[in-house]
């Protein structure tokens, strides 16, 4: 019998119904009729549950996993097409990237056969995807300027427009040597095609111990000298001199290397990060080491790693060998189907301790500090399907998740749940230096916890008064824990909630609007800006449909990125609570790793010198310039 085909086709039309009208059509393409059959597909959207669909049942859902059936009896003729369509979607469609991301046909036999994926069209109009990095806009005006990002905070320099061979360490202290090397061999590793470190200028490299928290200074002249305080300012040092000799090399109309003057700079802040989410989707340890890679020559220092989410958990916790087993994975038949594009088979990935510190030590030799996040109390869907002694066996009723999983947030009120996460926190703390474990506390559903007889029971002053005053006592037991082993306590505004956790000792990540941010620092926490209208890498760069990403905080263009202004507007007296900036690169549109560089770049030079250079420095028109200069990670 020959092997059954079959397309999947998705289009959207906004101006029919609200918010619009979902059309998913399966398109037997092979030579034999088929019968019996169920349709999965994974997305971005969400057919609400109990909503009406014209064609099919929803016989199954799981947040974005959908298994559809015909009506009984249906047969798919060969060149037939199967139309379902809903109007009931969890919210405006904006891009094609919003449509089927995987799926499967089950036939009557229980083969499996993914179909085809079209990508999902605009009220029928044909079109492909556009990722296109944006162009170099050479500099509006002749000046004499060096190719940096994120800009020095002083640069006063003269060129001759001689450019050297390449750049060689003449003598230094030992910090000064392993800066050298770190930064020759990082530079080989972005630009292997290029000599950029070897025999050419001499650098004299000398220790000024007023130049703290990776300062440094270059004199140029007959000789040229690099002044620094610590190795983090050697090798900042050194980064400068290689990003001036690739732009001075390449664009010698508008870099000059410069032969007379100095350069003298330091960040503005401490906190220069990237957050990435490795739950939605697997990273390779060898994927991250490069993305960490982009991030050092960004001169960016804190690897914010979101380790498990609903759809996923990666690290191994010794104690509970069955979580990783079984909330890594998806795929059918396991505990967590397919989602969010992920193939119809066991797909997953867990870090083992080694895994962990090889990307941990990698990240530490070019000055990146990873901050490890475990996502409590919400988010926690397969944590609790692993580990069912984490749900209140009395516990009735449904409450959902924005992304529409069920019952998804550790209970308070269990004690398990403690024990559970001593656990967890052992493991973070044997793995990860930092000072900081990060605990989550984003978007518990409101009703959660309502329906748990032994969350409304509780006594005491920790009583049930809601579900933010349970959540406020539960991060602080977790952030009471972290002291016990010296770690700080890093979480999402809305651990601000309900009572909040203590604001000593902690740093909040404010992500909603950059108003957030002044609010919280006005309560007394230290503030993380990443606000999603201008630091949030899964938002489109363009309200174009064939532009890959979502919407929810509106587009997000390189120059909305690049004019993100930290605390512009935050009163004097908060101003020192600003402890830095970092981006966010959420998942769930990257099962497409071809997406992952369009995404990132150059929008992580936008946030780096919002992070780094002073704001009267900024320019968005030199930044053009330069960007085309900066590495991208090459992912997929
Ligand atoms: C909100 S930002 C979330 C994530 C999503 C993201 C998508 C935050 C703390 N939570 O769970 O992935 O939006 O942009």
């Amino acid at each position: 019998m020959p092997t059954p085909s079959f397309r999947l086709e998705a289009d959207w039309n906004p101006e029919i119904a609200i918010p619009g009208r979902l059309a998913i059509t399966l398109v037997n393409t092979g030579e034999t009729p088929v019968s019996g059959f169920t349709l999965a597909v994974t997305s971005l959207f969400r057919i609400k549950p109990d909503s009406p669909i014209e064609g099919a049942r929803l016989v199954d859902q799981l947040s974005n996993n959908h298994v559809l059936a015909p009506e009984e009896g249906f047969v798919l003729e060969p060149g037939g097409r199967w139309e379902i369509v809903a109007k009931q979607i969890s919210h405006t469609l904006r891009h094609y990237t919003y449509g089927p991301k995987s799926a499967a046909v089950t036939l009557d036999d229980g083969t499996m056969v993914p179909p085809e994926i079209a990508p999902m069209t605009l009220k029928g109009e044909p079109g492909s995807p556009t990722i296109q990095h944006p162009e170099r806009q050479p500099l509006p005006e002749a000046e004499t300027t060096v190719s940096v990002i994120p800009f020095p905070a002083e640069v006063n320099v003269s060129g001759s427009g001689d450019v050297p061979e390449a750049i060689r360490l003449a003598s230094g202290p030992d910090a000064a040597r392993t800066a050298f090397e770190t930064v020759s061999a990082l530079a080989g590793r972005l630009f292997p095609q290029e000599t950029l470190f070897g025999n050419g200028l001499e650098i004299t490299c000398t220790e000024k111990p007023g130049l703290a928290g990776g300062g440094y200074e270059i004199a140029f002249g007959e000789t040229v000298t690099l002044s620094a305080g610590d190795e983090h300012g050697f090798r900042h040092g050194f980064i400068t001199l290689a990003q001036m000799l690739r732009g001075a090399r390449q664009h010698p109309e508008d870099f000059v290397f410069p032969s007379g003057g100095t350069i003298t700079d330091a960040p503005r802040f401490g906190w220069r990060g990237s957050h990435l989410d490795v739950a939605r989707q697997v990273y390779t340890v060898a994927e991250i080491k490069a993305f960490l890679d982009t991030m050092a020559w960004n001169k960016l220092n804190r690897f914010h790693i979101h380790l498990n989410d609903d759809e996923g958990w990666r690290l191994d916790v010794p104690e509970y060998p069955e979580l990783a087993e079984k909330a890594g994975w998806r795929g059918p038949g396991e505990l967590l189907p397919p989602l969010l594009g992920s193939p119809f088979e066991r797909h997953g990935l867990v870090y083992r301790a080694d895994d962990v510190r090889e990307f941990v030590d990698y990240g530490l030799s070019l000055g990146i500090e990873t901050i490890p996040e475990i996502d409590i109390p919400g988010h926690c869907y397969c944590v609790i399907k692993a580990l069912p002694q984490l749900a209140d066996p009395e516990e009735t009723g449904i409450y959902r998740s924005v992304q529409y999983f069920p019952n998804n947030a550790l209970n308070p009120a269990l004690e398990e749940t403690y024990v559970f996460l001593e656990a967890v926190v052992r493991t973070l703390v044997e793995l990860f230096p930092a000072k900081w474990i990060h605990i989550g506390g984003d978007e518990v559903a409101d009703e959660a916890w309502s329906g748990s007889p032994q969350a409304k029971s509780m006594q005491g002053p920790n009583g049930w008064q809601g579900t933010f005053e349970l959540q406020s006592y539960f991060l602080k037991r977790i952030q009471s824990l972290l002291e016990q082993y010296g770690k700080e306590t890093g979480a999402w505004e809305e651990a601000a909630l309900g009572g909040g956790v203590d604001p000593n000792r902690s740093y909040l990540v404010a992500w909603k609007k950059s108003e957030s941010g002044r609010d919280l620092a006005l309560t007394g926490y230290d503030v993380v800006l990443a606000p999603a209208e201008h630091a949030y890498f899964d938002m489109a760069q363009s309200d174009e449909w064939w532009e890959p990403g979502a919407s929810w905080a509106g587009t997000v263009s390189v120059e909305t990125c690049y004019t993100f202004d930290p605390a512009h507007d935050w009163p004097a007296e908060v101003q020192d609570k600003l402890i830095g900036v970092q981006s966010c690169l959420w998942s769930e549109n990257l099962a497409d790793r071809k997406l992952f560089d369009h995404l990132v770049y150059p929008r992580l030079s936008a946030i780096a010198e919002t992070g780094w250079s002073p704001r009267e420095k900024k320019d968005f028109a030199r930044f053009m310039a330069i960007q085309t200069l900066m590495p991208k990670a090459g992912l997929g």
